[in-house]
C-alpha cells in the first residue's frame, strides 16, 4: 500500500480561518517565527490576513526572443496542449502534456484522510491560477522569421509534431525589437533582420505601444512581460546613469550607450504597470529599474532560467552540506550546439552566465559553519562550449567530489542529456502562472489596514530562476526544496493552512 491518495477535483476549506467571498479567498494565518539574539531564542506570532483575488484574468503573455528555440516551444506546447495533439515517434504514439511544469504537473500534501493516508492535490488546484492554453501569446524577435519555421530551425519537437503545429504557427509573426549589437556577440548580426530604429527614447515608445495595443486588440486583463532572448553581456553600473530610476529614465531620453536593450523593455514594461521577467543572466535590473519598480509597483523577477545542471547542484548541493558532507569542489562541463550556445561563445555573454551559474551554492555553504570556516568556499568552476552538431540537446556533465569522514574522499560524476528548451519552456509557464497569482495575492496583519502586495521584487519566484533577484538586504536562497516550500507554503497561507511540515506526529506515538 502506498499510503497515498490524490485529490484531483476542487476542493473547499471549511474553517474559521478562511473565508470564501464572491471576489476574494480571505485567510487567516499565524505566521510562527524564531528569533535568535545572541544565546536567546524566542519564537514570534504574528496574525496575518491573506487576500487572493478569486477572478481569473485574460492574461496575454509577450515573449522578447519570442522566435528563439525556448520561446517559439513554449507557444508552440501550449498550442500543442490546448488542441490536445498526438504525435508519432518512433517510440509510439505522445501526447501534448506540461511535463517538467511545477505548476501545472506537479502535485503537494494536502494533508490526510481519515486513516492516516497522505492526500495529494495538483499545485493549480490550491488556488485560482491561469492557465497557458488559455494565455495569448505575443512577443518580439529581432529576426523576423514566423514561428512555424522557427519552431523547424530550432530542432527540438519531434518531426510529427512541428508538421501538425505549422499550420498553426506559421502566422504568428514577431514584432520588431529593439538591437543594440555592443550587449549580445557579433555572431548574432545576421539574425538582426526586425528591428527597430531611433533613438532609445523613440523604441522605448514603441514597446509601450506595442503592449498597449496587444493588450487592446486581445481584449486582456493584463499583460506580463519575459525576456527569453539573447544573454547579453553585464552593463556596467555608473553614478548618473543607471544607478536611480531618474537616472536610467534620463539616460534612455539622452540615448545613453550603456542601456541595455533588455533594460529598455524593463522600463517600457514597468511604465505600463506589467510584471517583468528576465530569463537570462544579465543585469537587466540595475538599480535604477529596481528603484522604478518600487515607485511604480510593478513586479520584477529574474535572473536566468533554473533548468538542468543548476537545479541539480541546488539539490545536491543542498543534500550534502545537511548531510555533513564537505563538497570541496565542482566541476560543470556543458556543450551545446543551439544559437544560445553560440551567443554564450563570446567572452562577455560567457562571462554573464558564468557569473550566474557559479552564486548558487553560496546559501548552503553558509549554512555549516561545522564544515566551512568563514569565507571557505568550494572550488566551482563553470564550462560551456558551442558544439553546433549537438544542437539543442544539451550535454552538461557535474563532477563533484567531497570530503567525508575521516579524511575519505568522495567524487559523484553525473553526465545529462537532454534538449535544453524542454527544460526551459516549462519554467516560462511556471514564471508567468505564479507571477500572475502575485498580483492578485496581498497581505495585512490582521486587525491593520491596508492590504499590502508582495515587493516588487519578487523573489517568490526564485525556485525557477538560477540567481535570484532578492528584495534589497533579504537573504538569497537557493536550495531548491526551501524555495519550493516557500512556494507551497504561501499557497497554503492563502487558504489558513498551516505550513506542511512532514512531523507525521500521528504515525509515530501509539
Ligand atoms: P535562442 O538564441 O534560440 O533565442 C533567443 C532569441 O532572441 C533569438 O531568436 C534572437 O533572435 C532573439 N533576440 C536577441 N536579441 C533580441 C532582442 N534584443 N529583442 C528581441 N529578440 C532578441 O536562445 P534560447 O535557447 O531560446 O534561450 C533564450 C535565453 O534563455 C538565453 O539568454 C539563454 O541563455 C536563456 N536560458 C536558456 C535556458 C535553456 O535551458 N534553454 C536556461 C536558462 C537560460
Ligand atoms: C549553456 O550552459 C547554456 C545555458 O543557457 C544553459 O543551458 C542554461 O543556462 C541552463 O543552465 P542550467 O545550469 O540551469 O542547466
Amino acid at each position: 500500500m502506498s499510503g497515498c491518495t490524490n485529490l484531483n477535483q476542487q476542493f473547499t476549506v471549511q474553517s474559521s480561518k478562511c473565508q470564501y467571498k464572491s471576489d476574494a479567498i480571505i485567510a487567516n494565518f499565524n505566521y510562527e517565527t524564531t528569533l535568535v539574539e545572541g544565546n536567546v531564542v524566542r519564537p514570534v506570532e504574528t496574525k496575518l490576513q491573506f487576500r487572493t483575488e478569486r477572478k481569473v484574468p485574460k492574461l496575454g503573455v509577450m515573449l522578447v526572443g519570442m522566435g528563439g528555440n525556448n520561446g517559439c516551444t513554449c507557444i508552440a506546447g501550449a498550442i500543442a496542449n490546448k488542441l490536445k495533439v498526438t504525435w508519432q515517434t518512433k517510440e509510439g504514439e505522445k501526447k501534448a502534456n506540461y511535463w517538467g511544469s511545477v505548476m501545472l504537473a506537479s502535485t503537494v500534501k494536502l494533508g490526510n484522510d481519515a486513516v492516516g493516508n497522505a492526500v495529494h492535490t495538483p499545485i493549480s488546484n490550491m488556488l485560482p491560477m491561469v492557465h497557458p492554453n488559455d494565455i495569448v501569446w505575443g512577443g518580439w524577435d529581432i529576426n523576423n522569421m514566423n514561428l512555424g519555421d522557427a519552431m523547424k530551425r530550432a530542432k527540438v519537437l519531434d518531426y510529427d509534431l512541428q508538421q501538425q503545429l505549422y499550420p498553426h504557427m506559421k502566422d504568428i509573426v514577431p514584432l520588431p525589437s529593439v538591437y543594440f549589437p555592443d550587449f549580445i556577440a557579433s555572431n548574432q548580426n545576421e539574425r538582426a533582420n526586425n528591428v527597430l530604429t531611433g533613438t532609445k527614447q523613440e523604441q522605448m515608445e514603441q514597446l509601450r505601444k506595442d503592449i498597449r495595443d496587444f493588450k487592446a486588440t486581445n481584449n486582456l486583463d493584463k499583460v506580463i512581460i519575459l525576456w527569453t532572448a539573447n544573454t547579453e553581456r553585464f552593463a556596467s553600473v555608473e553614478e548618473g546613469v543607471n544607478d536611480r530610476a531618474t537616472s536610467v529614465l534620463n539616460s534612455i531620453k539622452r540615448n545613453e550607450p550603456e542601456i541595455s536593450a533588455s533594460t529598455v523593455f524593463a522600463v517600457a514594461s514597468i511604465l505600463e504597470g506589467c510584471t517583468f521577467i528576465n530569463g537570462s543572466p544579465q543585469n537587466t535590473f540595475v538599480p535604477g529599474v529596481v528603484e522604478l519598480a518600487r515607485q511604480q509597483r510593478v513586479f520584477l523577477a529574474g535572473d536566468d532560467f533554473k533548468s538542468g545542471q543548476t537545479k541539480m547542484k541546488s539539490v545536491l548541493v543542498d543534500f550534502l552540506v545537511s548531510a555533513g558532507i564537505k563538497p570541496v569542489s565542482i566541476v560543470s562541463y556543458n556543450h551545446l550546439g543551439n544559437n544560445d550556445g553560440k551567443n554564450l561563445s563570446a567572452p562577455n555573454q560567457f562571462r554573464s552566465k558564468e557569473i550566474s551559474k557559479s552564486n548558487v551554492v553560496d546559501d548552503m555553504v553558509a549554512s555549516n559553519n561545522i564544515l566551512f570556516e568563514k569565507d571557505e568556499h568550494p572550488d566551482h568552476v563553470v564550462v560551456i562550449k558551442y558544439v553546433p552538431h549537438v544542437a539543442d540537446s544539451k550535454r552538461a556533465m557535474d563532477e563533484y567530489t567531497s570530503e567525508i569522514f575521516m579524511g575519505g574522499k568522495n567524487t559523484i560524476v553525473m553526465h545529462n542529456t537532454c534538449e535544453d528548451s524542454l527544460l526551459a519552456t516549462p519554467l516560462i509557464y511556471d514564471l508567468v502562472i505564479l507571477g500572475e497569482l502575485c498580483e492578485r495575492i496581498t497581505m495585512r496583519k490582521e486587525g491593520t489596514e491596508p492590504w499590502e502586495a508582495f515587493h516588487p521584487v519578487l523573489s517568490m519566484l526564485s525556485y525557477m530562476l538560477k540567481a535570484p533577484l532578492v528584495p534589497n538586504g533579504a537573504p538569497v536562497v537557493n536550495a531548491l526544496f526551501a524555495q519550493r516550500q516557500a512556494i507551497t507554503n504561501v499557497l497554503r497561507a492563502c487558504l489558513g493552512l498551516a505550513p506542511e511540515n512532514h512531523m507525521s506526529l500521528e504515525h509515530r506515538f501509539e
